[in-house]
């Protein structure tokens, strides 16, 4: 058996940067008052994000803003890429692994439509180039209380949107996930969700630098169950306004109605900020169960719970964009 040494140009900056030196990063950031400077400076577009070739990592990710607390720990990849949520390709925890093989994420385009001045139907190529390529190790909490630390590579949001310049009456952007039966199983059982998937965000929401479309994970592009090949990352809300693998982007004056909201107006909203203090109608939000950490095993099972935190942890991020709204009833 051989054993095949990694080359220095393979491993990933988060396998040489230990968790501390995000958090001295942080802390060192917040005493020379840099942590506003550093979201602006990370738009700079140094480089253009590319899809490496096969078996490749991304050759160029900068260090985007990222924040961990003292008991977060990066999930290890077997969970990222084992335990997911995406319907498409079944409801149970192991479908997605399992059935998303023959799901082709390229070629690809992303329709962008709706109230701005700069529509078009754009290969996912052209859509990423002008976008600098940033690594965001961000807390992901599933609605259904259990939760991951993932870094993700990924572009801005904001800046995507303003390439496309909204009109003045746009208020929300929509989000589709692609539709083929031919290759997503779940989409064949018509017990499952409607499709396609919708998702949406306020477009102050979706302009806040936490926002990001997500190409890829640890480095490498994202795997079919993640959402290949371009999703929704929005860390202080609640996983399910993460729509994976997306082909149309829609300016909207109008609040979309997303998936989750139609199936269950009673039990999810729009807005979906994770809130420990507003409860599920069937279980607590209180706490967590982190998948993958120490003690519990890839499926979280016995993992101890941990504190859930307002806004996941980004309520200095992103509070402000609800000021004046009453967080109880906007679930
Ligand atoms: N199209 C689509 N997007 C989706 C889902 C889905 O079923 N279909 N599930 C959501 C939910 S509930 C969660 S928690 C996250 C899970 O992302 P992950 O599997 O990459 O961790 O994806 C979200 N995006
Ligand atoms: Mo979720």
């Amino acid at each position: 058996m051989l054993i095949r040494h990694k080359k220095a140009s393979d491993v990933a900056s988060h396998e040489i940067t230990p968790k501390d030196v995000y958090v001295n990063r942080r802390r060192f950031m917040q005493a020379s008052g840099l942590i506003a400077g550093s979201i602006a400076l990370g738009a700079l577009p140094s480089a253009a994000a590319v899809l490496p070739a096969k078996g490749q990592k991304f050759a160029d990710v900068k260090k985007g803003y990222s924040k961990l607390g003292d008991t977060d720990s990066l999930s290890p990849p077997e969970a990222i890429y084992s335990y997911n949520n995406y319907y498409e390709f079944g409801s149970s925890k192991e479908d997605p692994a399992k059935n998303a093989g023959p799901f082709k994420p390229l070629p690809w385009t992303i329709k962008v439509d709706g109230l701005c001045n700069k529509p078009g139907t754009i290969s996912f190529e052209d859509f990423i180039k002008p976008h600098a390529l940033e690594e965001r190790v961000y807390r992901m909490r599933c609605v259904e209380a259990w939760s991951m630390v993932i870094p993700w590579n990924g572009i801005s949001l904001g800046e995507v949107i303003k390439r496309f310049e909204p009109q003045g009456s746009a208020k929300y952007v929509r989000f589709e996930t692609v539709v083929r039966p031919e290759e997503m199983v779940g989409q064949r059982d018509r017990h499952n969700l409607p499709w396609p998937y919708i998702e949406g965000l306020r477009l102050d929401e979706a302009a806040n630098p936490l926002a990001i479309l997500a190409i890829g994970i640890y480095g490498d592009p994202l795997l079919n169950q993640n959402g290949a090949p371009i999703r929704l990352v929005t860390p202080w809300k609640y996983g399910f306004k993460g729509v994976k693998s997306i082909v149309r982007m829609s300016f909207v004056e109008e609040q979309p109605k997303n998936t989750w909201q139609v199936m269950n107006p009673g039990e999810y909203g729009f807005y979906s900020n994770v809130n420990p203090e507003v409860d599920h109608p069937r279980w607590s939000q209180a706490s967590e169960r982190r998948i993958g950490g120490s003690g519990g095993g890839l499926r979280g099972l016995i993992a101890p719970r941990q504190e859930t935190l307002m806004f996941n942890g980004y309520a200095e991020e992103v509070a402000q964009l609800y000021a004046g709204m009453d967080l109880k009833k906007f679930y």
